[in-house]
């Protein structure tokens, strides 16, 4: 090979080194279908934006620790190595000591890159245990609602989003799809720690060629691939429970549900059933009071409930919906929908969650335990669900639910953030701001000048996956992978793990984090212990770590090629019940009834959204903007590289608008446009297309926030959605993430006032350092 071995999220990937020293991203020659990101690879690795040294904030440099609005604008002084981190050393020890650990938050939510050893949330946290603790952060962003829901209708968050039905028994089973949210085929690129064989693309071409029956419910077309020729429903965003209480209404009133099936493998359905049938409230669920929610007919909505009863059918929901307001709700009612049509169990049947979603939802990878990095236990047992973070630093003190329980926020002295972006993921940035205006110290260790590292006191420069050497393989992957290094560390970067390393020897306790091992050292070890498991349980002989270092990869055993979720359930109720309190599906759930929060109601109910194109606040701002997943980047990562900067118009982010949308704002294709509400705006450049249903809007999130100086609440220049999202949970069973919807107004922008410029593609200001003792210190401007 003469290309260097590698992996990333969105899959393994030979590097290629061309004469004037640029890398190019060579596909693996197992990969059946290669990710269009790997074009995103070589742009960024040394792109202006890179953080080349040490870097500290002017005024915590001069002033010392402490809040400040200055955060995100002030210019940064760079130090070398030694300098950052004895001041950060100094720091963990002077929280600790007048604050204690619960005042350091270190939940570092993010996606950081491929690699089991210098992972840096897993580096982080393994290094802040040995620190003494630190308030930590739960679940995802992806599946905050889910993680949360699902224990307490099947037991088992895990089972449904980690064991769903293969893409093998499916393409041979199913004879109808209806797919929720679609199977967005640009999100399969991309699965946790990598992939070797993307496969979902090719059982997406199966189903076009097979002709699968496939409903799409959603407001865009392209959430499934364009050579499917599916039946459409372009449903109201934020209004699925409507529709498929409705589809669960024509079932039960034509008597087309499976009592069987639901008396002996599910509880609660009379329950359901009052709801549905208007005894419980007075109103019926039918597919006329759907059809005025969701915008589908009700004559279409009858119909495509006959045509589930007729078949095999399975319901798909994919992650998008829960990810906003009382989204619990669709996930609860699919399942629910799925039960009454009685084929859970059944191959081809039931539910799935996040099938075009993740690359590894359906894949038949084998699921096995790939080598991990120690973390030890965390002494502290205060945490958010990973969303509340604004509210964690804005309300110290304030009690929150969770998941039946109420907790207290602490007061958040300093937070430290390694593999994450924050200012990428989270809603509302302006209310983000605010937040991170609060504590005395915030640490940031990144490769690029996000816009996280903007916002911090003390950045510290780390290496990319290139430029180290690690073991790589994802969920479900059919390859370790021997990760060599490709190219030297960029500017001063340092491992993650030689960061945290060097501050614990300042803290005194590098021995024990180290054990004494170089990267080189603690590779072998981890293979060398991961392998001799693997032999023992019978399960695999994988080869000595030098052969396998040698060969850059290992392959390891298939995993079974067919696979129905909940089939031991179905063959014995009794013999394998479900870990609920019923041992079965939970159509109505007493315990979450029991916890009497009306934006999770014990049974799958209509909970309508403030923002949705239904509602009073339609009136302002008419447009439903969904902010997905972007096709030409992983969240914030590789936005520098050549495909992510190629999809850009009016050298802003694309947003795509209907056509009869466009015209009644005067907007043509590739005008630059500014969309807005109260909590924000955006400038974006326009994408015009029938594609997506009028009314809505599609804005990917991911464009590195650059929020014009002085403008409040913020203006991003660049066109990141979270500018414009709300920070408010799914509900307070769950604490989940909202960020896929947002009410917007769009008009164009005028022609005769320049634009804000895009800066955050360069580095931030530099400045001399301030402090009067070092005065003849050399300054980087
Ligand atoms: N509006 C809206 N917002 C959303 C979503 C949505 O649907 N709508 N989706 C949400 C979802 S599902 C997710 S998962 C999140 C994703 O949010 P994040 O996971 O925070 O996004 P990334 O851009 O992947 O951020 C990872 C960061 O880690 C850095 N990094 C990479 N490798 C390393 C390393 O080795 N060491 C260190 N120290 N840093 C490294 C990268 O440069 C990058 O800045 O976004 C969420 N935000
Ligand atoms: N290329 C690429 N792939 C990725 C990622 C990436 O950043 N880039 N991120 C990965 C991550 S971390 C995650 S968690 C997954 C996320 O997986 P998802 O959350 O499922 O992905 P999204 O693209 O956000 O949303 C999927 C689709 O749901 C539709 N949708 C939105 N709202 C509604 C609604 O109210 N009703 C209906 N019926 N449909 C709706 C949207 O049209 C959208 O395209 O994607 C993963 N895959
Ligand atoms: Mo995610």
């Amino acid at each position: 090979m003469n290309t260097t071995p590698t992996t990333s999220h969105w899959g393994a990937f030979g590097v290629r080194h061309a004469a004037d020293g640029s890398v190019e991203a060579v596909p693996h020659p197992a990969d059946p279908s290669p990710s269009p990101l790997l074009g995103g690879v070589g742009g960024s690795l040394r792109h202006t934006t890179r953080v080349r040294r040490p870097a500290v904030r002017r005024g915590w440099l001069e002033h010392g620790p402490g809040p400040s609005a200055a955060r995100g604008s002030e210019p940064f002084v760079e130090v070398d190595w030694d300098e950052a981190l004895d001041l950060l050393a100094a720091e963990l020890l002077r929280v600790r000591t007048e604050h204690g650990n619960r005042a350091v938050f270190g939940g570092s939510y993010g996606w950081a890159s491929a690699g089991r050893f210098h992972h840096a949330q897993s580096q982080l946290h393994r290094f802040l245990n040995q620190y003494g603790g630190y308030t930590g952060s739960r679940n995802s962003y992806s599946l905050g609602t889910s993680l949360v829901l699902l224990p307490h209708l099947v037991g088992d968050a895990e089972a449904v989003l980690r064991a769903g039905s293969s893409w093998p028994t499916i393409t041979a089973n199913t004879g109808l799809i209806v797919a929720f949210g679609g199977i967005p085929e640009k999100n399969v690129y991309v699965t946790p720690g990598g992939v070797t064989r993307h496969s979902t693309p090719g059982h997406l071409a199966e189903l076009a060629a097979a002709g699968t029956g496939i409903v799409l419910v959603g407001p865009l077309r392209a959430d499934l691939p364009e050579d499917i020729d599916a039946e459409w429903l372009p449903v109201v965003p934020g209004s699925d429970t409507a529709l498929m209480l409705g589809l669960a209404h024509t079932l039960l009133a034509e008597r087309l549900h499976d009592r069987a099936f639901l008396d002996r493998y599910c509880s609660g359905f009379d329950t359901l059933a009052a709801y549905l049938d208007g005894s419980a409230d007075g109103t019926a669920k039918d597919a006329d009071w759907a059809a005025r929610l969701c915008g589908i007919e009700a004559g279409r909505i009858r119909a495509l409930a006959r045509r589930m009863a007729a078949a095999r059918t399975l319901v798909t929901v994919t992650w998008s919906l829960q990810r906003a307001r009382y989204g619990e709700q669709p996930v609860w009612a699919g399942l629910a929908l799925a039960s009454m049509l009685g084929q859970i169990g059944l191959p081809g049947g039931g539910f799935g969650h996040g099938y075009g979603s993740m690359g590894d939802v359906g894949d038949t990878g084998p699921v096995l335990r790939l080598p991990f990095l120690p973390q030890g236990q965390n002494p502290v047992p205060d945490f958010i669900p990973c969303a509340r973070i604004s509210d964690l630093l804005l309300h110290p003190g304030e009690e929150f639910r969770y998941d039946g329980d109420s907790y207290t926020y602490p007061d958040i002295r300093l937070v430290y953030w390694a593999g994450g972006n924050p200012f990428h993921h989270h809603q509302d940035l302006g209310r983000l701001r605010r937040a991170f205006a609060r504590p005395d110290t915030v640490v940031v260790h990144e490769p690029h000048w996000t816009a996280s590292a903007r916002h911090a006191d003390i950045v510290l420069p780390v290496t990319t996956t290139l430029e180290r050497e690690d073991l790589g393989g994802g969920r479900r992957d059919t390859h370790l992978i021997a990760m060599h290094q490709a190219v030297a560390p960029v500017g001063e970067a340092r491992d993650d793990y030689a960061v945290l390393a060097g501050l614990a020897q300042r803290l005194g306790f590098e021995k024990e984090f180290t054990e004494g091992r170089s990267p080189r050292q603690w590779l072998r070890h981890l293979y060398t212990e991961w392998s001799s498991d693997l032999t023992e349980s019978g399960i695999a002989h994988p080869p000595s770590f030098e052969r396998f270092w040698a060969d850059g990869e290992w392959q390891l055993p298939p995993g079974p090629e067919q696979h129905t979720l909940f089939a031991e359930f179905r063959a014995d109720p009794v013999a394998a019940p479900l870990a609920t309190p019923s041992g079965r599906i939970e159509l109505a759930s007493a315990r979450i009834a029991a916890m009497q929060l009306p934006d999770c109601p014990g049974h799958p109910s209509w909970v309508e959204p403030e923002e949705w194109l239904g509602g009073a606040a339609a009136e302002r701002y008419p447009l439903l903007l969904i902010a997905n997943q972007p096709s030409t980047r992983l969240h914030s990562q590789l936005d520098t590289g050549a495909v992510s900067l190629a999809a850009k118009v009016a050298g802003r982010e694309a947003l795509q608008l209907h056509p009869a949308d466009a015209a009644a704002r005067g907007i043509a294709d590739g005008d630059l446009l500014r969309v807005f509400n109260d909590r924000g705006a955006c400038l974006v450049g326009a994408v015009l297309t029938d594609r997506v249903r009028a009314g809505v809007v599609r804005l990917p999130t991911g464009a590195w926030f650059d929020p014009v100086p002085g403008v409040e609440p913020p203006l991003c220049a660049h066109g990141n959605p979270n500018a414009l999202t709300a920070d408010l949970p799914s509900s307070r069973l769950s604490q989940g993430c909202t960020g896929q919807h947002a009410l917007v107004q769009i008009e164009r922008w005028p022609d005769d006032v320049p634009p804000p410029p895009v800066t955050v593609r360069h580095p931030p200001r530099f400045t001399a350092d301030p402090r009067p003792s070092t005065v003849d210190r050399e300054s980087h401007q």
